[in-house]
This record gives structure tokens, sequence and C-alpha cells, in this order.
């Protein structure tokens, strides 16, 4: 694999490490082999759950599976492990993306430094000691050198606060925390909030196992055919022969993805081609649609042409004209909101037990003891499913209280929204990296890719430290402020910011800033920039 067989590295003298990693996801399992195995260094992963897998571990809902395709969602640091590892379908179900992880931290020895069931509750950096101390929610504490934080994108549940949840006498689950035994839905009236990418994947499911699911859908959201199917010898043996290649394009692509999006613009075709592109992209399916042409998501006219066609398709589907209106009443650009990709979405509201809420229109009131009271209605329900998102990009940092210099609160340098340096650094909290944090380009982009960007450039930064015996690194106040221009920049040039509800800009979270928070430039743009200010000493960044 390219790594030096270091000695394994001791536990941290006196109980200080070199560096205390958060979560031990598809972010921190990496962060942790590349630390321990590569440099040599003392680091521990502390994880909330009792296995690892993040995301993953967490997100046990129906029908749960991820959007990227298999052989792309996979760390491509080990031609050994891609060479291990045989996916089954063409996207993968969370429980087949567990067990890679777990395969993952099984070949690579990494369980012994994870502390599993350790929720990190706060962080402080002691600038006497040019350490961070970090205390668990069972108050163990920890201190090391560096923090990294790999707590991933969305990963605190969003449940809104609706009135009246306590009293409900039914059962209620949110996607994102769902029980590890599963669900039984047979017999039951379900109610399901929220029609994202989860909700979009989750009610297909329960439709089919409930007695009747209503959904509950405020915002009326574009999807695509994800057109899921087992993966054939033929891909498997091409995938298995083909690393370099498929890596190449991942990291030539502005989102990741192992497909290439379209030189053309949408408005240089003709109506015929225009609409035999869209169904050819229709029938492959997956989120390569919006790379069918070049200005999807940048020319709001170009954008139209595809709404214009999902729309149509949708109204072929839904049998029923009135609810095929509301699923269809979209209010912004495709793909400015990260569109889902589907199986039967659209199709399960031909189900006679299946029935669609517009809470625009009649918005929920309250939840009562028997079900959700709309301003029209009361729906009689026995559980209810929050499919209502997360507290995306900033949540899972500001969840611990983590305090830089002179005490200073990352709740209140954030006040204003998010301000990094390249994602990856953060005025005012020397030793601080965080792992795909706002202001990178991770949720924009295919994950794995995203993180192993950020692990391999953490890794070399802290390397080169090392070498020249600097102990500490911290982003420059008018590096992060530039930086966040660009950010706002990069969004500007797109349609993104037009979508007012999204997660993107904090929207869907009642009080917090609304700012765009992934970097919007593309990822191989953003690959080019970290390996420049590496190339330039750090540049943006205080060494000492
Ligand atoms: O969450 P979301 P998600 N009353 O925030 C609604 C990734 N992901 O869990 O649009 C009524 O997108 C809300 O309505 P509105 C992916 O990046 C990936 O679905 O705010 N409704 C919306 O419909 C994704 O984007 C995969 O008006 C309320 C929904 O709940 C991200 O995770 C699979 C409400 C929330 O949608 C998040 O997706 C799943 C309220 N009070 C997720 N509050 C794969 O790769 C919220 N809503 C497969």
């Amino acid at each position: 694999d390219g790594f030096a067989s270091q000695p394994k590295a001791a536990a941290g003298r006196s109980g200080v490490y070199d560096a205390l990693i958060v979560g031990a996801g598809f972010s921190g399992l990496y962060q942790l082999l590349r630390l321990r195995d590569r440099l040599g260094l003392a680091a521990l992963v502390l994880e909330a759950g009792d296995g690892v897998g993040g995301t993953w571990y967490w997100n046990r809902y129906p029908g749960a599976r991820c959007d990227s395709e298999s052989h792309s969602y996979s760390y491509y640091f080990s031609e050994e492990l891609l060479r291990d590892w045989e996916w089954s379908e063409r996207y993968p179900e969370q429980p087949e993306i567990l067990r890679y992880l777990n395969h993952v931290a099984d070949r690579f020895d990494l369980r012994r430094d994870i502390r599993f069931g350790t929720r990190v509750s706060a962080a402080r950096h002691d600038e006497a000691e040019n350490l961070w101390r970090v205390t668990t929610e069972a108050g163990e504490s920890f201190a090391a050198r560096f923090l990294i934080t790999a707590v991933g994108c969305l990963s605190t549940a969003n449940v809104p606060n609706i009135p009246g949840l306590d009293e409900f006498k039914g059962e209620w689950y949110h996607t994102g925390q769902w029980p590890h035994g599963g669900v039984d839905f047979t017999g039951k009236r379900v109610g399901q909030i929220g029609t994202g990418s989860t909700g979009i994947q989750a009610a297909p499911v329960i439709a089919a196992q409930a007695a009747h699911l209503t959904v509950f859908q405020r915002t009326a959201n574009y999807s695509v055919p994800a057109r899921n199917a087992p993966l054939s010898p033929d891909f498997l043996r091409w995938s298995k022969e083909n690393h370099a290649e498929i890596r190449r394009v991942m990291h030539s692509t502005t989102n990741g993805h192992p497909f290439t999006i379209s030189e053309r613009s949408a408005l240089d075709a003709t109506p015929e081609e225009r609409l035999s592109a869209y169904e050819a992209a229709w029938e492959k399916g997956g989120l390569q649609f919006r790379a069918a042409f070049r200005d999807i998501l940048t020319d709001k006219a170009a954008n139209d042409t595809a709404a214009e066609f999902i729309r149509a398709k949708i109204r072929e589907i839904v049998k029923d004209p009135e609810t095929a209106a509301k699923l269809t009443a979209f209010d912004h650009p495709f793909a400015a909101k990260r569109p889902p990709i589907d199986t039967e979405y659209f199709e399960t509201f031909n189900r006679p037990n299946v029935s669609l809420v517009d809470v625009r229109a009649s918005p929920i009131e309250r939840i009562t003891p028997r079900g959700i009271e709309t301003r029209d209605a009361e729906h009689e329900l026995d559980v209810i499913v929050f499919a209502t998102g997360f507290d995306a990009m900033t949540g899972p940092l500001l969840n611990i209280d983590i305090r830089g210099r002179g005490g200073l609160r990352l709740k209140d340098a954030w006040a204003a929204g998010p301000r990094t340096y390249l994602g990856l650094g953060v005025p005012g909290f020397p030793n601080l990296f965080t792992v795909t944090g706002p202001g990178s380009p991770s949720v924009l982009c295919n994950m794995p890719v995203a993180i192993e960007q950020h692990v391999e450039w953490i890794t070399g930064c802290i390397e080169h430290m090392r070498k020249r015996g600097l102990g500490l690194i911290e982003a420059e106040a008018d590096a992060a402020d530039r930086w966040v221009e660009h950010v706002n920049e990069a969004a500007d040039a797109t349609l993104l910011p037009q979508a007012s509800s999204s997660w993107y800009l904090g929207a869907n979270v009642p009080g917090k800033p609304r700012v765009f928070m992934p970097y919007a430039g593309g990822m191989a743009w953003y690959r080019g920039i970290c390996e420049d200010v590496a190339a330039k000493g750090y540049e943006g960044f205080a060494l000492a």
C-alpha cells in the first residue's frame, strides 16, 4: 500500500497523544491509518457509536443506500483493498457499506486505537502546553497536540420542534438515529415528514410494508431514477482492471464522481437533441443526469429544460393529477438542493395505501396524541418517521464545545456563519483540522474522494511540521476572510444559492445563519488550490 513498515506508535506518553481524531466513519478510519501507520504517530479515535461506520452506523432507515455508485464509493488509496472487496449492487446498501467499513477496520487493524461509546463533549486548546484537552460526555479526559474532527457533515439529526411531540402515543423515529433492530411497520399507519434524499428512499420501502403511509411534503423535490441493479461479473472485472482510470476521472471532475460532465450547453442543442439526451440520462439513471449538459447548474434557462423534462416524467408516472401537481410544484431550480435519486418513489403515490399531504398549503400545526394535525385535518398515525435531515456541516462541530485561543468558543467565532480557511483550519484554533469542514467541497463531492484528499493533505501537513520541528499551525485571519469570500463567489456563480430552503444554506434549521457552506468551485480545482498552498510552505497558515 506504499506505507512504510514503521513500528506501531506506542500509546501516548504520559497520556498525551500526537493526535485525537473525533469520529470513526470514512474520515476518521483513514485519518487514523495515515497518522499511525504512515507517520508512526500515537493517534486515538474517539467514537460515540459502538462500532465504526459513522453515517452508515447511524442511518439504518428502510431503503438507506448510497447515491454514489459502489465502485466509486470506496477508498482508493490501496490497490489491495480495491482488489479484495466486491460490491454487489450499482448503489451500495447501508448494511453493505457498514460491512465494508468494518472490513477496512479489521484489515488495517484499526480497532485497537478506537475508543467506542465515547462521545466528545468539549475540546479546549491549552495555550501554555500547546495541547488540545478533550473531555467526553462520560467525564473522561484526553490530551493531544493535534485535534482532528472527522465528525461528518450530516450527523446531527434535525428533529423539528413541533409542539405536542411529547404527547404522541405512537412511536417516532428520526431516520438518522434509526433503531438497530429495525422497525416493523406491518399493519401500521405511518406518517413520514420530509421528502429529501432520505425520505425519497424510505417512502417506497415503508409503503410496501405499512397499512398506510402518509407523506408530509413541504417542498416538492426533483428526483431521477437510480436504476439500481446487481453488478454484473463483467462490470466487476472492468472496474477492478481500471482502478487507475476510474481514479483519474474522479479526480478530474468537479464532483468527484466517476463520470464526466458534458461539454455542451443545453441551450445549444435543438429541442429534439435535448430530449434525446435527457431520455438517455433518465434511462441510465443516477446523479449523472446533472451531467447531461454542462450548464444545468449554472444557467437558469438551461436548468429549466431539465426541470421541465423531470416534471413531465413525474406527470407521466403519477396517475392522480392532483398528486402529480403537488409533487411537481417545484420552488427551486433542479439540483440547487442536493438532488435525490430514487427507486420507484413517484410510483409509490399510485399505491392505494399512500397519500400525500402538502404541508406548505396546510402547515403542520401540532402533533396530537393520535397523530399529526395540519391546518385542515388530523391524520391518525401509529408511527411518525422524521426524514427531516440534519443540522448540516456546522452542527456536528458546534455540538462539541470547542474553545481556541483565549477561550474563544467556536460557536462565537461562527456566530455569523462558519469561517474557515480551505474548510481545513479555523483562525484562533491552532492545531485543529476539520476533515470535510464547512468551506470545503465535501457534500458537493462524492464523499470518499473529498475525504481522501483532506486526510492526505492533513497528514502531509503534519509530516511537514514534524520534519521541521514545528509544533503549531493556525489559519491566518486574512486567509480565512479571503477564503470565505471565495466560497461565496463560487456559490454565486451557480444556481445553488437559489434554493432558499436548502441545508447547504443552513436554511432548514430555524435561527441558523444563512451562509452557503460547502465550496462550489469544484473538487478538482480545490485539490489544486490545496496542493499549491502546501507547495508554498502552507501559505495562509502561521507555523511555529
Ligand atoms: O434531509 P433534507 P435528508 N416540516 O434536509 C423536510 C444526504 N443523503 O436526510 O425542503 C415539514 O435534504 C424538508 O422540507 P423543506 C444528502 O446529501 C444522502 O433527506 O425544508 N417538513 C425536506 O423535505 C442529502 O441531501 C443519501 O421544505 C420538514 C426534508 O424534511 C442529505 O443527506 C441518502 C420540516 C429534509 O430533507 C440530507 O438528506 C440520504 C418540518 N418542520 C441523505 N423540517 C444518499 O447518498 C424538515 N422538513 C443515498
